[in-house]
């Protein structure tokens, strides 16, 4: 109520998807965007990233992003964003903060997170119920890009019935499902591909073969025509083997700091353990910034936490 409230005195309205965006931030944003068309109001649709990936332009409305923050905007909504700073903008106005982080900083003036959502989509598609939206199909699409995305093509163990009824319904609503396919898992880069091959060869195992531990460097990323955005594909891989239950990629950012990205199969809370770092997440895949440390250093703490917690 108090959301609807707030759209409706506002009169530029910005949707903000995260820094280096996925599926299911430009997923929300856009399905929000083809909403808020049918009202008089100024839109923007705003993402600090300027280089987004290709392959999601098939998402409603990918033309239509700038990385410019207006003047004169007086509501801004956060998709998918689950700290103040993945807005990538020093924004001081009202702001309705739309997600399903656990580690969410609660930021917003207005608050709509629900951690046990699959994905921010799917916080945005209960409200457009619940406010008695209707969802056409370019906002169908955008949603069901998002769930998809962030289920890892329903193949999350946590899907349950409720998310199939909502994957079902967004399809009968006019969801594409071999576009969102194609879109998302048919349409790596052969320098991924490359650079995927690379890291597997240098993944190690310890804590017994529990933790798959990778690291990369920009001389890697400089070999394969790589970014570091593309390696994270590969822990979904090193999670595939039996044995393990956690995987750890370290990557040293070409401005300095290290990249980490944790993810477990309910082993550890990687959330917990990337918000030590001033990062945050999911309890199944979380990751952070990390500046004042040294690999070797990152390395060790964090394995010394997972062993804690699988011991
Ligand atoms: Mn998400």
């Amino acid at each position: 109520m108090q959301i609807t409230k707030a759209l409706e005195a506002a009169s530029h309205i910005v949707l903000i998807a995260h820094q280096d965006p996925d599926a299911d931030s430009l997923g929300a944003a856009s399905a929000f965007y083809s909403y808020l068309l049918r009202t008089q109001k100024k839109i923007t649709f705003y993402c600090v990233s300027p280089n987004i990936h290709a392959h999601l332009s098939f998402i409603p409305w990918m033309d239509k992003i700038s990385n410019r923050f207006p003047v004169d905007a007086d509501l801004a909504i956060s998709f998918d964003c689950g700290s103040f700073a993945r807005l990538g903008v020093d924004y001081s106005g009202p702001l309705i903060n739309f997600d399903h982080h656990t580690s969410n900083e609660q930021y917003g003036t207005f608050n709509c997170i629900d951690a046990e959502a699959m994905s921010t989509t799917h916080v945005v598609y209960e409200w457009f119920l619940s406010e008695d939206i209707k969802i056409n199909g370019k906002m169908a699409n955008a949603l069901y890009a998002g769930l998809m995305d962030d289920t890892k093509c329903f193949r999350d163990p946590r899907c349950t019935m409720r998310i199939f009824g909502m994957a079902h319904r967004l399809l009968e609503l006019g969801a594409n499902h071999e576009q969102c396919v194609n879109g998302l898992y048919h349409s790596k880069t052969l320098a991924s591909l490359r650079l995927q091959g690379k890291m597997l060869k240098r993944m190690t195992l310890v804590l017994d073969g529990q933790l798959a531990l990778f690291e990369v460097d920009q001389e890697l990323l400089g070999a394969t025509g790589a970014s570091l955005g593309d390696c994270k594909a590969v822990l979904d891989e090193a999670m595939a083997l039996k044995i393990v239950n956690t995987a750890l990629l370290l990557g040293i950012r070409k401005k300095g700091g290290i990249s980490v990205s944790l993810r477990s199969d309910g082993a550890v809370n990687a959330a917990e353990i990337m918000q030590r770092y001033g990062g945050g997440g999911h309890r199944d895949r979380a990751g952070a910034r990390v500046s004042d440390r040294s690999l070797d250093q990152i390395r060790d703490e964090i394995i010394e936490s997972i062993r804690e917690e699988i011991e």
